[in-house]
């Protein structure tokens, strides 16, 4: 399986995929550049990919978003429908991670959604769940939504 973790900077990527790997808050600086960061979880392989070519043969999509920074939603709704006009995304399932959930101006999963569009998307199988990637709560959740939609697509 091939999922891809993104969103824009700061919504917590690289923080969920340590706290998926090892269950451990890290202290992370911003990614910049080329990095491919890989994480297993499950047996499953996560990567953070910065160009197109890694779009390939992807199953799934985690789309992370910091639910607190309200002045950037439309920003990470642009970004999102961009990425998923891609002919390679078209079967990818979408996870959205309304990250930074102990945030106390954050913004409600529903309110999330309607943000980035959700509601309105066609033919894509997509589900948002609400984390908080430095508390680890929620991620398992998502985890497993997503493990159980990967099966039962084959
Ligand atoms: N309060 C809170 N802070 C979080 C949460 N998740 C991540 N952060 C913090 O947000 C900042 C950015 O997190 P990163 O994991 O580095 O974000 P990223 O998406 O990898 O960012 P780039 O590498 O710049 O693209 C860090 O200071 C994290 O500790 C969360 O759920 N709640
Ligand atoms: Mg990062």
């Amino acid at each position: 399986m091939r999922i891809l973790i993104l969103g824009l900077d700061g919504a917590g990527k690289t923080t969920i995929l340590y706290r998926l790997q090892v269950g451990e808050v890290v202290t992370t600086i911003p990614t910049i550049g080329f990095n491919v960061e890989t994480v297993t979880y499950k047996n499953l392989k996560f990567q953070v990919p910065y160009w197109r070519c890694y779009y390939s043969n992807t199953d799934a999509v985690i789309y992370v978003v910091d639910s607190s920074d309200r002045d950037r939603m439309g920003i990470s709704k642009s970004e999102l429908v961009a990425m998923l006009e891609e002919e390679e995304l078209k079967k990818a399932i979408l996870v959205v991670f309304a990250n930074k959930q102990d945030m106390e101006q954050a913004m409600t999963p529903t309110e999330v959604a309607n943000a980035l569009g959700l509601p309105a998307l066609k033919d894509r199988k997509w589900q948002i769940f609400k984390t908080s990637a430095t508390k680890g709560t929620g991620l398992d959740e998502a985890m497993e939504w997503l493990v159980e939609s990967l099966k039962s697509r084959q």
